[in-house]
């Protein structure tokens, strides 16, 4: 199929209906295993010297169409799909490093990515650290010799801050350092990070790829080279894999990610403009906002400003909390990306297993709130969150 916009690929990419009966949506192959004709197409497979399924560890045809959709998405060659966000991340830093090697990392990241890293360290002696990333001068300064990937988050979760995907590579491509970059928060209808000089890009599919609150997965995407070499290593022999169930559910989530999207950070613009002037709000992080010191790197880079934001309030630990019991509409839970709004306290939840010097110096406080700005009616949310304010 040619090459078509955005809006029709998240609709037809990697699905042709006439190599499946015609069936206008890609079936759903629920099979653990693929017969073979004779022994000798067995070994064939197996030798990888005829194409085709052999075992759904290996491939599976529902998986395969979403692998191809998301790198169609993302401008990639080559997609490879996880049972979650933190399969794919594991997956791609162990196929990036061995013991001995350093990752330069962005100023904050998800804190279950923190936690492996930290894993990282303490079982196979893989370091990293943490950098501004705002000057070329800084990053020179900060890769090692033995610095084998740079991993970025951009917006980072939860404080909203960006990084210059298009600065980072630069300074990568003359070292020869590949880029990583976690996508999840914008998905690639907001930003495609691999146009911008980047290397691979992994998404937690949980979130908006899916964007209806009922799957985990991951999704890398790639060079053909690296998504081959993930594939025949970690990706089958650490074993975590997408079921092809949860690929059909993406797919169908998928189709309406523009639609979503939009609508997220319309709402999400909304209630930015109510929460910004609130006496009872500290600060408020939401790359658009004309004042956010990450503006112009937005403008530069994303689509729009995505469904995040993040603030906080005057008070303690107990005062967030007290305004979150006090939400009746907005639902308190991790997660984000869903046609619900979420909302939830990073230094008690998402963040909770960084320790506390390093998550204030992350930027998140105890006051801090992430607010994942769903699809209902944005009315309803101002009301919700403004009689809750009321009541702290
Ligand atoms: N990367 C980012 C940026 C994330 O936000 C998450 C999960 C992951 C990777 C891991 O994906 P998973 O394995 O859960 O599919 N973030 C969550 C969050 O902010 N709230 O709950 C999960």
């Amino acid at each position: 199929m040619k090459k078509a916009r955005f809006e029709t690929e998240v609709i037809h990419a990697g699905y042709c209906p006439e190599q499946h009966q015609g069936s206008l949506v890609p079936p759903l192959y629920q099979t653990s295993t693929f017969t073979f004709a004779d022994a000798e197409q067995g070994e064939k497979r197996f030798a990888g010297v005829e194409e085709g399924y052999v075992y759904s560890r290996l491939g599976n045809p529902t998986v395969k169409v979403l692998e191809e959709r998301i790198a169609a998405l993302e401008g990639g060659e080559a997609g490879l799909a996880f049972s979650s966000g933190m399969a794919a991340v594991s997956a791609v830093l162990l196929a990036l490093t061995k013991s001995g090697s350093h990752i330069l990392c962005s100023k904050g990241l998800y804190g279950c990515t923190f936690g492996l890293l930290q894993l990282m360290k303490e079982k196979f002696d893989i370091d990293h650290h943490f950098s501004e990333m705002d000057s070329a001068g800084t990053l020179e300064s900060e890769i090692r010799p033995n610095t084998s990937c740079i991993y970025i988050e951009t917006p980072i979760n939860p404080t909203m801050k960006l990084v210059d995907l298009e600065l980072v590579a630069a300074v990568a491509k003359e070292k020869g350092i590949p880029v990583v970059v976690d996508n999840t928060f914008s998905s690639p209808y907001i930003q495609t990070p691999l146009t911008h000089g980047c290397d691979i890009v992994i998404h937690s599919a949980t979130k908006y790829i899916c964007g209806h609150g009922d799957v985990i997965a991951g999704l890398v995407v790639g060079k053909q080279e690296f998504i081959k070499q993930v594939s025949k290593t970690v990706h089958k022999d650490f074993g975590g894999i997408m079921s092809p169930f949860d690929a059909w559910l993406l797919l169908r989530g998928i189709k309406t990610l523009p639609v979503r999207m939009d609508r997220h950070s319309e709402n999400a613009l909304k209630l930015f403009e109510f929460l910004k002037g609130h006496p009872k709000v500290k600060d408020i992080y939401f790359p658009g906002d004309p004042e956010h010191p990450d503006y112009s790197i937005m403008k530069k880079q994303m689509k729009q400003a995505g469904g995040l934001l993040s603030f906080s309030l005057h008070g303690t630990k107990e005062t967030a909390q007290h305004f979150m019991n006090q939400l009746e509409l907005i639902k308190i839970a991790v997660s984000l990306g869903d046609t619900e709004t979420l909302i939830q306290h990073p230094a008690t939840m998402t963040h909770a297993v960084v320790p506390e010097e390093e998550r204030l110096k992350m930027g998140i406080d105890n006051t801090l709130l992430r607010l994942s700005v769903g699809l209902e009616a944005w009315e309803d949310l101002k009301e919700d969150l403004e009689q809750a304010l009321d009541k702290i």
